[in-house]
């Protein structure tokens, strides 16, 4: 605290943007140290923070801060709303969430501070929180307009396959487009379970759409990573554009196209929900997917294929080196939850307040935030961790629906850290006595080649309809090749030649084009 204290101090004396520090006066510390802070909520179906809890409590007897929390609406839209409202009524809080976009409005009506100078005020949390590439998620022009935290875990996916089967047919790991398409025809003709039955494919998928996989969604897009279109929209400087308008898609489409052809994927790919798909990989039906480290590595999920297969064996393996040498996973926008400082909270000198609050969040508060009180929701074993042995009464517990009001600040405090982690995703032992550990998996998961993409504006439903069913059409050999142009100036017609201007805008206006948007994998 000493610390703290001390550089807060230095910070005064420094005057850096600090033009309000004359007019504090007795009177006027009263106003200082009331914080009011906009948040999104850990669990959106919980109540909101309560006003007289431990946490509130804890805030003002050791900070001296009386704060006072607002919980933002879940749906984005709303909470843009509440937001903008507030702008412009010049009642915006001290701090508060905000997307990425109306950040950029705010920034430009001078709504909000900088914030760069906070960061030497909180050297522990932003050590855990705010790395160089959060911190450039939310600067403009090279200034720091919001605190970027890595908000949900990225990269969590990757290329598994049957160990078992490549070892029972006698077949190296594959590492080229080549090599994929051998081994999902071994997979799928060559009786790899050795049942005697033909009764296994290569590659198992299901249409898994998200804003960043469009079209046959993000089960598919290591086959498209190996074209170099990859997600729906490439997000560097010198290639920004719809992936689909890229002559490399159609490439891509029709590999995927002659792998369902061949029938190489499961033919169900086109019908499977997400729990069908996972209860087939389950049942032994395919020997390559994706999909991600805790669906795939926790003990609940994996049971059921361990009950059946107790002697088999998934590897996680890089996705496929297409002719080019293009390689991912796929695509994924790097999730960043954003706390601006309003403009007028720094006017009134509050900024190393804030900061104050958000470092003893991430250090002596912390576990107060994260499991709430002693000896109520948590306990303390002799080591000093987190247990809830002992506890009076359970049902209070910190995993329970009764304490999530409590915990309703985790956003704010959570780092997706190693400790953090390893305690969500535990190791266990399958029947077999393997070692299975969703966190290691995690690890190596997101070491594995990926591309950097950025949310996007919306579309309407006849655009996304028209888009996903056409992709969906030539892979299933509903619509032939030869009219693929035609569709496309369809698609462009319906509104795609527009959303592709409204994109490269966007990532413009938001400075979301990069130099380089592949993730190369870290040297082990
Ligand atoms: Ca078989």
């Amino acid at each position: 605290m000493k610390k703290i204290i001390g550089s807060i101090s230095s910070f005064l004396a420094a005057g850096l943007l600090f033009t309000a520090c004359e007019r504090i006066d007795i009177e006027g510390i009263g106003e200082l140290n009331k914080i009011e802070l906009w948040y999104s909520p850990y669990s959106s179906d919980a109540a909101p923070l309560p006003e007289d809890c431990v946490l509130i409590d804890h805030v003002e007897k050791d900070l001296g801060i009386s704060l006072k929390v607002v919980p933002l609406p879940s749906n984005k839209d709303e909470q843009d709303e509440m937001i903008l409202d507030a702008a412009r009524e010049n009642a915006l809080p001290d701090i508060f969430m905000v997307n990425r976009d109306v950040l950029t409005a705010l920034v430009k009506d001078n709504k909000v501070t900088r914030v760069d100078h906070m960061y030497e005020l909180m050297p522990e949390r932003t050590a855990k929180m705010y790395d160089d590439t959060a911190r450039a998620s939310t600067s403009i022009d090279g200034v720091s307009y919001a605190l970027s935290q890595s908000g949900s875990v990225d990269r969590n996916e990757g290329i598994l396959i049957r160990k078992d089967w490549l070892d029972r047919l006698g077949l190296a790991i594959p590492v080229t487009l080549d090599d994929y398409y051998n081994v999902m025809k071994a997979f799928t003709f060559d009786d790899p379970d050795g049942d005697g039955l033909d009764n296994t494919y290569g590659y198992g998928a299901y249409i898994d759409i998200r804003a960043v996989e469009e079209g046959l969604g993000c089960r598919f897009a290591p086959f498209f990573g190996a074209f170099g279109v990859e997600g729906t929209f490439n997000s560097s400087k010198n290639n920004p554009g719809l992936n689909i308008h890229k002559p490399e898609y159609k490439e891509a489409l029709q590999f995927v196209a002659k792998l369902a052809t061949e029938r190489l994927i499961d033919p169900k790919w086109a019908l499977y929900t997400k729990n069908e798909f996972r209860a087939a990989w389950k049942s032994g039906k395919f020997g390559i997917m994706r999909e991600q480290n805790a669906a795939f590595a926790m003990e609940s999920n994996y049971k059921a294929f361990d009950e059946n297969f107790p002697n088999a064996e998934w590897i996680l393996i890089n996705p496929p080196v297409g002719p080019k040498g293009y390689s991912s996973v796929g695509a994924y926008a790097p999730g960043y939850r954003n706390y601006a400082v309003s403009r007028r909270a720094q006017e009134l000198g509050k900024l190393p307040v804030i900061a104050r609050l958000l470092e003893w969040m991430s250090t002596d508060g912390y576990i107060t935030v994260v499991y709430g009180e002693e000896a109520e929701n948590y306990m303390l074993d002799d080591d000093g961790n987190v247990t809830l042995e002992g506890l009076p009464d359970p049902t209070l517990a910190y995993t329970q629906k009764a304490a999530a009001p409590l915990l309703q600040l985790r956003n704010l405090v959570f780092y997706n850290g190693n400790d953090e982690l390893a305690a969500r995703y535990p190791a266990w032992y399958s029947k077999n006595g393997k070692e299975m550990n969703p966190f290691k998996l995690l690890r190596d998961m997101q070491n594995c080649p990926w591309t950097i993409s950025m949310n996007l504006p919306a579309i309407s439903k006849e655009l996304k309809s028209f888009y996903e069913d056409g992709v969906r059409d030539f892979v299933a050999g509903l619509r032939k090749f030869e009219t693929w142009e035609t569709w496309l100036r369809e698609f462009d017609r319906l509104g795609g030649a527009d959303w592709e201007r409204r994109c490269i805008l966007y990532a413009e206006e938001n400075a979301l084009l990069l130099d380089e948007i592949k993730v190369v994998p870290k040297e082990q």
